[in-house]
């Protein structure tokens, strides 16, 4: 049978997308390259990515899958039975629309940008303020989000995608504990995330 192929890096949102494909029992391989090195397989990230980024998935049939939204639009199409998003007609599936875009939109970015503050031709000291404005930025995006955060999963009494996104954004910057003490609700969801044990496995070897 023909795999997924999935190009991540340890610990970064290609974790995400690895507890989805594994929720959903497809079949993949994963491929973990040191992604902003230069190299041949920065080089042939970009091929298949002008983005240069991970998550990047290669489908069964060869197509190039990017951005892990789309990726998990198309793995809950797929693969119903996982339920990564609430059904077409279920009143959730607009909020989880909304804070799904926003997850990845609005706060994926700041992390993102502050990886590698050199990119931005600053002056050491200006790389430092940036970054710090950064994560003051950050932590208000995630506010919003614990805000509306229902229990035991984001939507409520059913889990989501939104959740695995949580289990694995929370241990980037500012760092899990300081996640853990601006965003209690938050923290849970990502704690029960791990009483799947083949998710708890992939999350413990990352974080
Ligand atoms: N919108 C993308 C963001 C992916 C992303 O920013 N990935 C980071 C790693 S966690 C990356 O590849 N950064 C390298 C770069 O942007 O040059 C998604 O949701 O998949």
């Amino acid at each position: 049978m023909s795999k997924y192929v999935l190009i991540g890096s340890a610990g970064s949102g290609s974790v995400i997308i690895e507890l989805a494909l594994t929720r959903a029992q497809a079949p993949y391989v994963l491929e973990q390259i040191p992604y902003l090195e230069p190299g041949p397989d920065r080089e042939r990230l970009l091929e298949l990515n002008p983005l240069g980024q991970v998550p990047t998935l290669i489908m069964p049939n060869g197509d190039v899958l990017t951005e892990s939204a789309a990726i998990i639009l198309h793995l809950a199409d797929a693969y119903p039975d996982a339920e990564l998003t609430p059904s077409g007609n279920d009143p959730r599936r607009s909020q989880f629309l909304r804070w799904l875009l926003y997850i990845v939109g609005a706060i994926y970015p700041v992390s993102t940008f502050g990886d590698d503050p050199a990119r931005w031709d600053l002056d050491d000291d200006n790389q430092k303020l940036f970054r710090k404005s950064l994560e003051r930025y950050r932590l208000s995006l995630w506010k919003n989000v614990e805000e509306v955060a229902d229990a035991p999963w984001f939507l409520g009494e059913n889990f989501s995608a939104i959740d695995l996104y949580l289990a694995v954004m929370r241990n980037w910057r500012p760092g899990r504990s300081e996640y853990a003490r601006h965003f209690p609700k938050l923290s849970a969801i990502a704690d029960n995330v791990s009483d799947d044990l083949a998710l708890a496995a992939i999350l413990k070897r990352d974080y």
